[in-house]
């Protein structure tokens, strides 16, 4: 039987309960179904039960995500509350609409995983930091395949320069004892997300790091590089170093959602630099006095990440607002639906 520490349990969360009926049972979200949840194991076995409607008129955000606590009522099996999260990692949902997808909740590290070989790409690993700055989660790039390539010093040192002190682990997933330099963010109580796209070796380190195959993995395509999906459902094992990890599917496109200070976070040193150009609203292009384009003409700045920066932060801005207007329309309705009933009711 695995006790609620093994699981990630923390006094943030033990605090919390001294709110709720002392009956109710917290347990920890594995997977999310179209209805339903599967949740850590009650009398020895993971559950699967259903979400009740009133969850569903609440917004994504509110619905419980995988790693999220959850409070049932164990003669329903009903659940009654979901705890306040430590850290959520949420992206834009690839749908549109403004839709946010959660992807997983009190998660305490995340391993960022590419590929040594066409998936390393520089700024789909900004965009995952940006997101995970934002959620103030400890990164560290997972870079795969080692035993592929022959220049892995060249994948290292661009992920290293991302950003100041982010640790970068170079392995081959395949390998258990390639991924010693993994552990010191996988013991007790620590929770660990995987984002990356497809086949670049979630699965696999998953399995690798439990020591066992607990999650399905298959053979990339040969001809183009990418993996199919084939992580269905997210899920959450323990590991025999005591903490736990989440498995997800891959990520073709990964839009970030409300990042603002994560941006910030990461390109910090540039936002500095702004602060230095003559004129406060400086577009940072042909104004006098600009120190980002003194910074570039130097070469002290890296004109990819001066790109990067101004992208992400465009496209953090927007869908911002886009989600902001979803939620606004979201509640407009929900007040016209009472507002209906009201009148239906007074008739
Ligand atoms: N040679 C080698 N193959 C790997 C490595 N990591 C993953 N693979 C293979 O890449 C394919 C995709 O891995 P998988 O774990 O399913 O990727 P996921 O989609 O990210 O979960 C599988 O065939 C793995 O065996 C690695 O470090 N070295
Ligand atoms: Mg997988
Ligand atoms: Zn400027």
């Amino acid at each position: 039987m695995l006790t609620l520490q093994q699981l990630g349990w923390k006094p943030v969360f033990q605090q919390q309960l001294a709110q709720f009926d002392s009956a109710l049972q917290p347990v920890r979200v594995v997977a999310v179904q179209r209805s339903g949840l599967s949740v850590t194991p009650i009398e020895g076995e993971v559950r699967d039960i259903p979400l009740g409607g009133r969850w569903f008129t609440l917004d994504v955000e509110e619905r419980p995500t995988v790693g999220d606590w959850v409070l049932l009522d164990t003669d329903t099996l009903a659940v009654e509350q979901v705890l306040e999260r430590t850290s959520v990692i949420k992206r834009l949902s690839p749908g549109g609409g403004g839709e946010v997808q959660m992807i997983a909740a009190n998660i305490d590290t995340a391993f960022l995983v590419t590929s040594c070989n066409a998936d390393f790409s520089a700024a789909r690993l900004e965009r995952y930091l940006s997101v995970v700055l934002q959620a103030d989660i400890q990164p560290v790039v997972v870079l795969t395949k080692i035993d592929l390539v022959e220049h892995i010093d060249e994948y290292v040192d661009a992920a290293r320069a991302l950003r100041r002190d982010l640790p970068v682990e170079a392995v081959n997933a395949l390998s258990p004892d390639s991924l010693q330099g993994l552990a010191g963010w996988c013991g007790s109580g620590q929770s660990i997300a995987l984002l990356g796209s497809s086949g670049v070796g979630k699965s696999t380190l998953v399995n690798s790091l439990s020591g066992h195959q607990v999650q399905a993995t298959r053979a990339a395509r040969q001809d183009d590089d990418k993996g199919r999906h084939t992580t269905t459902h997210r899920s959450l094992h323990v590991l025999p170093q005591g903490g736990v990890i989440l498995d997800s599917p891959g990520m073709r496109e990964f839009q970030i959602a409300e990042a603002e200070s994560g941006v910030s976070e990461l390109f910090a040193d540039i936002e500095d630099l702004a602060a230095r150009c003559r004129f406060a609203d400086c577009g940072h292009d042909t104004e006098p006095g600009c120190a980002v384009q003194r910074a570039l003409q130097d070469g002290s700045l890296d004109e990819r990440r001066l790109l990067s920066f101004f992208k992400l932060q465009r496209e953090s801005l927007y869908n911002s607002e886009t989600i902001a207007q979803r939620h606004a329309r979201t509640r407009q309705f929900g007040r016209r639906v009472k507002e209906a009933a009201a009148k239906r009711k007074n008739r």
